[in-house]
């Protein structure tokens, strides 16, 4: 199994001296008197923190045919280049993949699927694995055929090809984009068992683009024009309110993602990227941009988008998405599989305000925090990703993460976010998630209070 290759290369490794151990030592001749040497110098923990590995002596002495015999791979010539001219990840991979909940959604058209969180690493999310949300499914749009207008309180009303947007100076820029009901089945309790479906409304990638700006510099905006309006070529039409402070700010007109194309799915050939603020507001197949003076009211931003507080009134406008974190492993689609001692925990955590500065991990629901190790690009307003290595004595724990962006914002409790904004929201739910271990491995969604 390769499982058990890893195990035993894992404890080559950790006798960190390997190459100078002196002639006829190789892998297959390493006696037992060297692995027992090499334990003792891991020192103290090694009987805690390797439990469950297994010894390479034990892995030879019960003639581990992984390790013993030769593999086909090992024998036979493999498939040669270009047999996929796209290449696809491992079929052993075949468990990655964006998932949906049937019940949420009445037909696959206007729905989501999910990033599966606790199946990646880094932070960036690799394009084929992008959550979706389409309010009338994927438009399939010619890139020759599609153009987008400026229009409005503008001087010159302007209409460019792709062609033409491919002419402006370009920007690379790394930023989460998180849809605004990230989390929002999750108000009134614990409900979706998986990192995948309780936070797994939100990406991470590489976009290509222009800034928006260069093209409302083109049009000329008139004085009067403090708002635009950014329209989607799809079959919903999706039209979002912007203020003309933001557009001309850090808004992207983007073309690539992770370097290739837009995926049909992301909104190919062109998206709106606005960083830091709600998904809903990153508007795909862009077609149209209207410069107006006051914002338009759309359903997007009225019916939808806005949160009922729990005096009856709503909040408008909540562009901006809060600091919040997430442990993606272990969590309930990732159990522990090997037992007490060694154990990674990994998550991720991001905010609209910009860069995450700490975060902070529980293991007893939120009595006692650690500092967690932020390992990876710290970009602002894109996903960081954090790690807290400990030795798991197999009893059961309440695993919280808790983020603090470089503004000075502090991910609340669910209960501190409850108080303040009652129980009828879906949107912008940046409460702390809890996981429950228990003795065999295995996790569940809970809340503590
Ligand atoms: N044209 C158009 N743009 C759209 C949508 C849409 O349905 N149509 N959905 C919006 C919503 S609600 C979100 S959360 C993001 C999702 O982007 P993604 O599908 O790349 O994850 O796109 C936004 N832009
Ligand atoms: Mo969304």
């Amino acid at each position: 199994m390769p499982h058990d290759i890893c195990k035993i290369s894992y404890i080559y490794m950790s006798g960190g001296m390997r190459m100078s151990d002196g002639p006829g030592t190789s892998e297959r001749g390493l006696s037992r008197r060297n692995l027992l040497k090499r334990g003792l110098a891991i020192g103290g923990t090694a009987a805690a923190g390797l439990a469950g590995l297994r010894s390479a002596a034990a892995a030879s002495a019960g003639g581990d045919p992984a390790i013993t015999e030769i593999q086909d791979w090992n024998r036979y010539l493999g498939e040669g280049v270009v047999t996929r001219p796209y290449g696809t990840p491992s079929p052993f991979e075949a468990h990655v993949v964006r998932r949906d909940v049937s019940w949420l959604t009445a037909d696959a058209t206007s729905s989501v699927s999910f990033t599966p969180l606790h199946e990646l690493e880094g932070i960036i999310t690799p394009n084929g694995l992008c959550f979706e949300r389409h309010h009338a499914g994927v438009a399939e749009v010619p890139p020759d055929e599609h153009r987008l207008m400026i229009n409005g309180l503008v001087d010159r009303p302007l209409v460019f090809t792709m062609e033409d947007i491919k002419r402006f100076p370009r920007e690379n820029r790394v930023y989460f984009l998180e849809c605004a009901a990230n989390s929002g089945m999750e108000w009134r309790g614990a409900q979706l068992n998986g990192c995948q479906f309780t936070h797994g409304m939100v990406h991470c990638v590489m976009y290509t683009g222009t800034p928006l700006r260069y093209l409302l510099e083109e049009a000329g905006v008139k004085t009067a024009g403090k708002w635009l309006l950014a329209e989607g070529a799809d079959a919903a039409a999706m039209t979002r309110s912007i203020p003309m402070e933001k557009a001309l700010d850090d808004c992207l007109v983007a073309w690539k993602m992770n370097g290739e194309a837009l995926r049909p799915e992301q909104g190919y050939p062109v998206r709106l990227v606005v960083p830091g603020w709600e998904g809903n507001m990153w508007v795909k197949w862009l077609r149209r941009l209207e410069v107006g003076d006051q914002p338009w009211e759309q359903r997007e931003e009225t019916s939808k988008y806005t949160d009922l507080l729990a005096n009856g009134t709503a909040r408008k406008f909540t562009w901006g998405m809060e600091v919040k974190s997430v442990i993606t492993n272990p969590s309930p689609q990732a159990p522990i599989t090997h037992g007490r001692g060694r154990t990674v925990l990994s998550g991720l955590a991001w905010s609209g305000n910009g860069r995450i500065k700490r975060v902070d991990v529980s293991l007893d629901g939120g009595r006692n925090w650690h500092a967690a190790r932020i390992d990876g690009p710290s970009l602002p307003m894109a996903l960081h990703r954090f790690y807290y290595d400990f030795d798991w004595d197999g009893s059961e724990l309440l695993l919280q993460s808790r983020a603090m962006d470089e503004e000075g914002f502090v991910q609340p409790t669910k209960s501190a976010l409850r108080t303040v904004r009652g129980e009828n929201s879906i949107y912008h739910n940046n409460g702390i998630q809890t996981w429950h271990l228990n003795a065999e491995g295995g996790l569940e969604n809970v809340e503590v209070s």
